[in-house]
């Protein structure tokens, strides 16, 4: 089986691994999950019983969940297109690092924005939860900006898989207007890089469910329900 990613929309995280995929080049297929209402049911949970995406499911058959986990699975096999390090190399640990900040710092400062969003706050309880999120995105963006430097991408002078999943929660600032990005000149300079490659291109016009060009392995879609079928079969 070709390997498949289940990924969220609108705007998920798996943003990344679907730019990652396009960067490997290896053949692949999306599978495309609507959030919250098919990846809380129970067909999907029969994926991940988490209910979140993305999960990678892979040519073997096996389905790995988490973003971390997807992408160093990926990198595994990117090391010699730069995607990725080694493991016991300092590549490998400063590519980790970088991941599982922008997986946790990064990723969870947008939590409470989220939440307000998402769950219809109103109130004091909106205005503490922006309060709130708006401390932790701008924080996250300081750290990160001091972290990126005057570098030309997140780990120096090539793109990695860490490009890839900034990428994809970087653009969130658009739904919650509580930072300015051009008040981090470095992130503001690798967000419109990022933002013109073609791998990111063909993301955003996936998410959008608009004609998408590929220049890596794309192969189409798949609906849950053939994908649940194929698993089946090859069980
Ligand atoms: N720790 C997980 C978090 C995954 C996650 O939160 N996914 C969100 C989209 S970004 C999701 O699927 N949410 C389910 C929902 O909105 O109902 C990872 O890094 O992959």
């Amino acid at each position: 089986m070709v390997q498949t990613l289940l990924y969220g929309v609108p705007s998920g995280c798996s943003f990344g691994s679907i730019v990652a995929l396009e960067w490997l080049g290896e053949p692949y297929r999306l599978c495309r999950i609507q959030m919250p209402e098919i990846v809380q049911g129970a067909a999907y949970r029969q994926i991940n019983p988490v209910g979140e995406t993305p999960t990678l499911v892979t040519a073997t058959g096996e389905r790995i969940s988490e973003s971390m986990a997807i992408l160093n699975h990926l990198g595994a096999r990117g090391i010699d297109k730069d995607l990725a390090f080694a493991q016991g190399t300092p590549g490998f640990d400063r590519l980790n690092q970088m991941l599982a900040f922008l997986n946790t710092s990064f990723f969870a400062a947008f939590g409470p924005l989220w939440y307000a969003l998402e769950h219809g706050a109103e109130g004091t309880e909106k205005e503490a939860l922006r309060a709130y999120g708006a401390a932790k995105v701008s924080k996250a963006h300081a750290d990160l900006e001091v972290m990126l430097g005057d570098k030309d991408w997140l780990l120096g002078d090539h793109r990695t898989l860490a490009d890839a999943y900034f990428i994809g929660i970087a653009r969130w600032t658009k739904y919650h207007d509580v930072v300015d990005r051009r008040d981090y000149p470095g992130l503001q300079r690798l967000f419109d890089k990022l933002e013109a490659d073609p791998s990111v291109r063909f993301a955003h016009a996936i998410e959008r469910g608009e004609p998408a060009v590929s220049t890596g392995g794309f192969e189409g879609e798949v609906t849950l329900d053939d994908l649940l079928r194929q698993q089946a079969l090859a069980a």
